[in-house]
């Protein structure tokens, strides 16, 4: 039995049995000041905002069984799994793997490396700790969605143009339905939120859909 979520650019048939939410990289390292994100030059403020909206939506997914699937950008104490282009690129205040306010930056296992206390992981759901921008690259997540027979993939998480985007893209190339919660992401450049959008779901939902989380929450209710 599906669900008829109102969405765009047409309506996504919900399989609660089938689908999981994907919280993308909802780590200190990007939403607090002291991260990653800030090392980058980012004003981070931005991104707290839509913590409401996506506690919301995880307390009800939880509440209907649903499966959840929490990702981290991390990478190993001796960096051997972050590629030289990665770290060298561009000239961050601090680069991965120094030291910040929250211990090393992008680190496993560091403060700034877990996920903010709001959005937290329980016993159950699958946490993946992923070294590049998608989930899928060099992490085993297809493999253990296939084995829970899942094909349906509800998107929130930071930042909407780099990890989620990237993250979207490769689920559609494997075969997913994805559908990305416009108020449970957002991007440090709205412009590029705003474009992520209109792009996912452009050419008939080329990647996929969009649709605000209470589009979800009023079909769980
Ligand atoms: N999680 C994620 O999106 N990683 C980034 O590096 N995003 C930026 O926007 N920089």
């Amino acid at each position: 039995m599906s669900l008829n979520i109102p969405a765009l650019p047409f309506d996504y048939p919900l399989d609660m049995a089938r689908a999981a939410l994907v919280i993308i990289d909802m780590q200190r390292d990007f939403i607090e000041p002291g991260g990653f994100g800030e090392t980058l030059g980012n004003n981070v403020a931005l991104l707290e905002a839509i913590v409401p909206a996506s506690q919301a939506m995880l307390a009800a997914w939880r509440q209907a069984g649903g499966l959840v699937v929490h990702t981290r950008e991390a990478h190993k104490p001796d960096l051997s799994d972050c590629p030289p282009a990665k770290l060298n690129r561009g000239s961050p205040a601090l680069r991965i793997g120094d030291v910040g306010n929250m211990g090393r930056i992008l680190i496993a296992g560091e403060p700034g490396n877990q996920i903010i206390d709001a959005l937290a992981p329980v016993a159950g759901e699958i946490v993946i700790d992923k070294p590049g921008k998608g989930a899928f690259y060099a992490t085993g997540l297809h493999e253990m969605l296939q084995q829970r027979g899942i094909q349906q993939l509800l998107f929130m998480g930071v930042t909407t143009e780099v990890c989620v985007q990237t993250t979207m893209r490769e689920a559609n190339d494997r075969g997913y339905d994805g559908l990305l919660l416009e108020d449970c992401t957002e991007s440090y450049f709205p412009q590029f939120k705003a474009a992520t959008l209109e792009m996912v779901r452009a050419q008939g939902g080329i990647v996929g859909w969009t649709a605000p989380s209470t589009a979800v929450l009023r079909a769980l209710a």
